[in-house]
């Protein structure tokens, strides 16, 4: 995925990210009373840090790193947001990596899988388009077979993005279904194969295990296959993300994560904190709900967002 008119987009990234960002800098101005990083301050910031959902272990290590290298230093809230924003780049740059269709894949499958409502459907249409400006062939399957709604949604995106749609009838088997699907795209040499599933909790047993089926069921054509496994969450959940990201890698080889909902979360530090504790690659954001609001993920650029830095 490339990143086009990304200019306007880091703009919507900054406006989507400003209820986080002005969390951290109302925080910020009440903690700053002196001016200076001394014990107290540090422990405030501290316990900001984890409340804006970046988790216990980064807040800790950003603000040990503020002790060893700035501690007793006289220090604006403007300055520490900005060395909190280079410290947080840092830790989410090994994650920043674009969702790239392996060469040798023809056609790459991209199965996207996460809890209901969290975006699944509306990132493949992005994605198709993306994908669609690069000049590829792109094919997606229906295997969300629960609600005739969810075929007639991604049918809307297959047209809108020009891509052929593989659906069966409500309460197909999705495991069959991604089979023939695969099958066809092959004949037909796309580039690209979407797999849509349908939402699932992460802690319904029968529904993850469909998830295992649907994987076999790709295997059976290619053991490399599915090429990428996407799990898609939403922001504005926050801490639930972990348990999320920890039951979908049980039962499947998930291989990177997409945001989405930036647009008006409080709780975008959670991408940080997940970025530290699985070092699972973060392929893109969503910060809206039409086709151009799915960017490749940036760390500088979110980083400076999420702590309203401008430069
Ligand atoms: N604001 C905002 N809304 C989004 C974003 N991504 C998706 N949505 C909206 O979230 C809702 C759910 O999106 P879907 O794509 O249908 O989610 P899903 O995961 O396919 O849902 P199920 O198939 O029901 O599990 C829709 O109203 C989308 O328009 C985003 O980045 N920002
Ligand atoms: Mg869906």
């Amino acid at each position: 995925m490339t990143g086009h008119k990304t200019g306007g987009w880091l703009s919507r990234l900054r406006t989507g990210l400003t209820k986080s960002s002005q969390h951290f800098s109302e925080g910020m101005t009440k903690i700053f009373r002196n001016h200076r990083l001394d014990e107290e301050t540090l422990s405030d910031l501290e316990e900001l840090l984890i409340s804006s959902d970046i988790g216990v272990a980064t807040a800790s290590q950003l603000v040990g790193s503020l002790e060893r290298h700035r501690f007793h230093e006289e220090i604006s809230p403007e300055q520490l947001r900005e060395i909190l924003a280079d410290n947080i780049a840092e830790v989410l740059a090994p994650v920043a990596k674009p969702l790239v269709p392996g060469p040798d894949n023809k056609p790459h499958v991209i199965l996207v899988v996460g809890v209901n409502g969290s975006g699944k459907t509306t990132t493949i249409g992005k994605i198709a388009k993306s994908f669609r400006e690069d000049g590829l062939e792109v094919m997606m399957a229906a295997c969300d077979t629960f609600r005739a709604a969810a075929v007639e949604q991604l049918k809307i995106w297959s047209e809108r993005t020009g891509c052929q749609l593989v659906s069966g009838k409500e309460g197909d088997d999705p495991a069959g279904l991604v089979f023939d699907a695969y099958k066809k795209a092959r004949r037909k040499k796309a580039d690209i194969l979407l797999v849509d599933t349908a939402g699932r909790l992460q802690n319904k047993k029968g529904l993850m295990e469909e998830l295992q089926k649907i994987v076999r069921a790709l295997q059976k054509v290619d053991a490399k296959a599915p090429h990428s496994c996407l799990l898609v969450l939403d922001a504005t959940t926050g801490q639930n993300a972990h348990t999320q990201v920890e039951a979908f890698r049980e039962m499947i080889p998930v291989t990177g994560l997409v945001m989405t909902k930036f647009d008006g979360t409080a709780k975008g530090g959670v991408l940080v904190a997940l970025a530290d504790q699985f070092g699972l690659p973060v392929h893109a954001v969503g910060v809206g709900e039409s086709a151009d609001d799915l960017r490749a993920f940036s760390a500088a650029a979110f980083a400076d967002s999420l702590m309203g830095v401008e430069r």
